[in-house]
């Protein structure tokens, strides 16, 4: 008799307080649609509504205390090495800022079972890296996204050097500086992997990618989920996974400027994970402020397209993406 496949572990850290309706919203779409999963929240500080969520579902176990020595992203080879210290065959990391449409289980049985897993970025950017931190180059790597990372046993050493790095002093200096004024190779953790993955000693591991557009909306601006892909989308469904990167609807606002608020509060009432977050927070019945319309236009998106995560933002993506490439072109007329 076949052994039966052990139910796929999978960790999500949160300490924000602001992000705890994205925790439960992520966790609950993720839950409900794939009985195959062992879900470990690890939540610092646990507010009652995620105690609550938690207690519902006999296959999620909840951890509140603080991992040692790292915060923020840094946790995640932390996070990955415990799982694998308890003798798991793999485990994912999966960020909160999304929402999933359809059983991850199905979606990770499509790769080989011993190889690195990520996400493809929204663009495409190959950045040397490794040498930057010492290292000597064996290959050319393509900047990849962090919210989903599948590792199995043969991974450990690379977790361990990942989580060395994040106590590198270079590290932590740029870690305490505005975001935008950090050197590239340590502006965050992805950088860290990136440049090991690059590196003669990592240089040999292989990685498959799960895709942009097709199982993974990437929703950085309004045409990071393509025009294409969100027609497409139409026909295939929904990619399994909607992700919120980048500036998240529950920040509050800064700008001044009156049309620029408005393009950004559009931008948020169409943006793909918006959508999808709502229609999970319709279905459990859980009051969430940042779902609900900022403008008349956005409402009238959301009424048109019946709340279709894909369609309400299908005219903000095409303007977009139209801006994207003529500046693109003007910037290659430039050079020639
Ligand atoms: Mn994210």
């Amino acid at each position: 008799m076949e052994e039966p496949l052990e139910p796929l572990r999978v960790c999500v850290y949160e300490d924000r307080a602001v992000a705890m309706d994205s925790l439960i919203l992520m966790a609950e779409s993720f839950c409900s649609l794939d009985r195959d999963v062992s879900l470990h929240l690890t939540v610092p500080d646990a507010p009652d509504s995620v105690r609550a969520w938690a207690s519902r579902w006999p296959n999620v176990e909840l951890s509140t205390e603080r991992p040692e020595e790292v915060t923020g992203w840094d946790v995640k080879p932390w996070l990955l090495l415990q799982e694998l210290n308890q003798g798991r065959p793999e485990v994912l990391w999966l960020d909160d800022d999304m929402i999933v449409t359809r059983p991850i289980s199905h979606l990770i049985r499509h790769f080989p079972s011993d190889v690195l897993i990520f996400a493809e970025e929204w663009g495409r950017w190959t950045v040397p890296v490794c040498h930057l931190w010492g290292m000597r180059s064996a290959r050319a790597f393509r900047l990849f996204n962090n919210c989903f990372i599948r590792v199995t046993q043969a991974h450990r050493p690379l977790l361990d050097r990942w989580l060395q790095m994040t106590h590198d002093p270079r590290y932590r200096e740029a870690q305490a500086l505005p975001y935008d004024q950090r050197p590239v190779q340590a502006q965050h953790d992805g950088w860290l992997l990136v440049a090991l993955l690059e590196s003669e000693e990592f240089g040999g591991v292989p990685f498959e990618c799960i895709r942009a557009g097709r199982h993974i909306a990437q929703c950085a601006g309004s045409s990071g989920y393509r025009p294409y892909d969100r027609l497409i989308g139409l026909f295939r469904g929904l990619p399994p996974m909607i992700h919120g990167l980048g500036r998240k609807p529950w920040e509050v606002r800064q700008e001044r400027n009156r049309i620029q608020r408005f393009l950004l509060d559009l931008a948020t009432d169409v943006s793909p994970y918006v959508l999808a977050s709502r229609k999970i927070a319709k279905k459990i019945d859980m009051p969430v402020d940042w779902i609900e319309a900022r403008t008349r236009l956005g409402a009238v998106l959301r009424g048109l397209t019946g709340g279709h995560p894909g369609m309400a933002g299908l005219p903000l993506a095409i303007i977009h993406a139209l801006q994207l490439s003529i500046s693109n072109m003007m910037k290659s007329d430039q050079r020639k």
